[in-house]
């Protein structure tokens, strides 16, 4: 990407876009959240469409000039509805706590209550952690998985048929096992709730068709759009046709002003790019790529958590496997130049600044073009710096293997 004009007038500005530009390029990204954009995805963010004020929707909006807002706005409704089969598509949220806020401020009045997934169980902390504003205004109750890593769906029905809530969120950010959508509808169902799920984290294995779809048996599904489905940073929410209203205007102008339209022109783009053939062999790859990372990993004696994963990440507790907590880990892999979060595990005893756990995530080094070979050496130098943890010469050797390794993997190949 040419970045002529920022270097000409802001040099401190280019020098950090241009450190984060070889920190991306240079180093192994194992954040189970990101990934990198297309050329096409960055190029659409950085148009002119930043210059717009478009409150409001394709064909009813409250400023002049939507010419064109309205078209690329139309675009990417479209492209998302005919990906995840969605009745009704809002693709203005700026991001995943955003559409999570506004999709319960569609259906719930403050006091509500809510089933939602236990945090340190894999869930989210939009879906009810008490340090959220959402906690302060709606009644959370959560839900936590088995011993055996499951969810324990007798037990959501219990719990479900005691509080009553008004919403059952489905959705993690750490959980790694297929869920039940049936079993969700039937409870929601039962009891007379709606029903949610936040696939963020999912989003493109479900694009690309990699794991079934939820849509269909869900009320309303919000998501990112920056993660798996590989798009810009940005948030969406897809609902049955009858919530349609309800989640627009609790959008705009419940939540929000006037939508990004720079981001809704790239979110078109990617949700194109997610519809071409491409994108399957992608989603297939990382769910592969996850499987080889687990079975290395516990070949060497690392225990995973929820029993394995089926999607793109793996929740690793490095305490009890390794001795070293999930902030030395990361500290460690850090210094080593592969980024990863501690993470909590089920019922973590430690906190969650130092907790006994790490996430791990394949999508970005797939979007790379990396494979069984190359996971299974990622696996490897995971093991090497966990096990040298301190020793600063070994992990500034391995930094140096790491760098090599990914200049051969060129996040933009042509820039
Ligand atoms: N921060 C994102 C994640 O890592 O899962 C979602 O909030």
């Amino acid at each position: 990407m040419s970045l002529n004009e920022v270097k000409k007038q802001d040099k401190a500005v280019f020098e950090a876009i241009s450190g984060e530009m070889k920190r991306q390029q240079e180093g192994m990204e194992l954040i189970a959240s990101e990934n990198y954009v297309s050329k096409a995805v960055l190029e659409a963010l950085g148009t002119v469409f930043t210059n717009k004020y478009s409150e409001g929707y394709p064909g009813k909006r409250y400023y002049g000039g939507q010419d064109y807002t309205d078209v690329v706005e139309a675009l990417a409704i479209e492209r998302a509805k005919k990906l995840f089969g969605a009745e009704h598509v809002n693709v203005q949220p700026h991001s995943g706590a955003p559409a999570n806020m506004i999709a319960y401020s569609a259906v719930l009045r403050p006091g509500d209550t809510v089933l939602g997934m236990d945090l340190s169980h894999g869930g989210h902390l939009t879906h009810g952690h008490p340090v959220t504003l959402s906690a302060q205004i709606y009644n959370f109750v959560r839900y936590k998985t088995d011993a055996s890593g499951k969810i324990d769906y007798d037990e959501l029905e219990k719990m479900a048929l005691e509080h009553k809530p008004r919403l059952i969120l489905a959705g993690f950010s750490a959980y790694t096992r297929q869920l039940d959508y049936e079993r969700f509808q039937q409870i929601a169902k039962k009891v007379g709730a709606i029903s949610m799920f936040d696939i963020a984290h999912i989003a493109g294995l479900i694009a690309g068709k990699a794991i079934k779809n939820p849509v269909s048996y869900f009320d309303i599904v919000t998501t990112t759009t920056h993660k798996t489905l590989r798009g810009p940073r940005g948030g969406m929410i897809m609902c049955k046709a009858e919530f349609a209203k309800a989640i627009d205007k609790a959008t705009f102008p419940g939540f929000q002003g006037g939508p990004h339209m720079n981001n809704i022109a790239a979110k078109a783009v990617a949700f194109g790019e997610a519809l071409r053939p491409a994108f399957k062999s992608y989603a297939k790859q990382v769910i592969k790529n996850a499987k080889v990372l687990e079975k290395e990993l516990l070949k060497k004696g690392y225990k995973i958590m929820f029993g394995g994963t089926d999607y793109h990440m793996v929740l690793v507790d490095v305490m009890s496997s390794k001795g070293v907590t999930g902030k030395e880990a990361e500290h460690a892999l850090d210094e080593a130049g592969i980024t990863v979060n501690k993470n909590m595990i089920p019922d973590d005893p430690r906190s969650p600044m130092d907790p006994s756990g790490i996430r791990v995530g394949v999508q970005a080094v797939t979007s790379r073009g990396m494979k069984g070979k190359e996971i299974k050496q990622i696996a490897s130098w995971i093991d090497e710096i966990l096990s040298a943890h301190g020793d600063t010469a070994k992990l500034a050797k391995i930094r140096k293997e790491v760098t090599r390794f990914c200049k051969k993997y060129p996040i933009y190949p042509k820039v």
